[in-house]
């Protein structure tokens, strides 16, 4: 906390203490709370746009439903991705490893019905043995998103897990929700 103080100090100069005053926050060590987190308040924002105010940016501790696909678990990458996932500082809450039905698999990729890859995917996922997550963590939904990579591996970014395994778009080792909604949708489906 101190250091986030000092850092904050550093970037803003002291007329920062005036705009602190103005939320109420006023000193952290006044309020008996010792660590950022416990205020509920996360993420001094760097930019301190008009001095007189400190800006936070409020946590959003998300969960999301992630999966290592029956090629990844097949390649032997499980633990690689897992790693990663606990060295970002994302939290594994559910684990479970399973050969999913073709009617989960139908469940799970319904917005995909009817597209011609559609068949191609169930059968792929159905195939073997995957690894079904439930992850926690700050914005965990975009950033396990992020983490993997774009869904065609020649499109994604250097470093991401999709860039760094996969070479096609049918066997691309992962799997993410998208939003929200897909997240507590995916998370009823797998570990209901
Ligand atoms: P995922 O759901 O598996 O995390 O992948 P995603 O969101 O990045 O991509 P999405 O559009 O949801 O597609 C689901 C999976 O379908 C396969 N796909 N094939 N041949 C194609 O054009 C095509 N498009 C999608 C991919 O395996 C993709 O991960
Ligand atoms: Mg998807």
């Amino acid at each position: 906390m101190r250091a986030a103080w000092s850092k904050l100090l550093r970037q803003c100069g002291a007329l920062v203490l005036l705009g602190l005053k103005d939320t109420g926050l006023h000193r952290l060590e006044d309020t008996g709370l010792h660590r950022l987190e416990d205020t509920g308040l996360h993420r001094l924002e760097d930019n301190c746009p008009d001095k007189n105010t400190v800006h936070f940016t409020p946590m959003a501790i998300e969960r999301t439903f992630a999966m290592v696909k029956p090629d990844g678990v097949r390649r032997g990458l499980v633990g690689e991705i897992i790693s990663r996932l606990e060295k970002k500082g994302f939290k594994v809450v559910q684990l479970k490893m399973l050969t999913p039905s073709r009617e989960l698999v139908e469940e799970h990729y319904a917005e995909h019905k009817g597209k011609g890859f559609f068949a191609g995917l169930v059968d792929f996922l159905s195939g073997g043995a995957v690894v079904a997550m439930e992850l926690e963590g700050e914005n965990v939904i975009a950033e396990w998103r992020r983490m993997m990579g774009a869904t065609r591996p020649w499109e994604s970014a250097p470093g991401t897990i999709r860039f760094e395994f996969a070479t096609t778009v049918d066997e691309n080792v992962a799997h993410g929700s998208d939003s929200p909604d897909s997240a507590a949708r995916e998370l009823g489906i797998w570990f209901r």
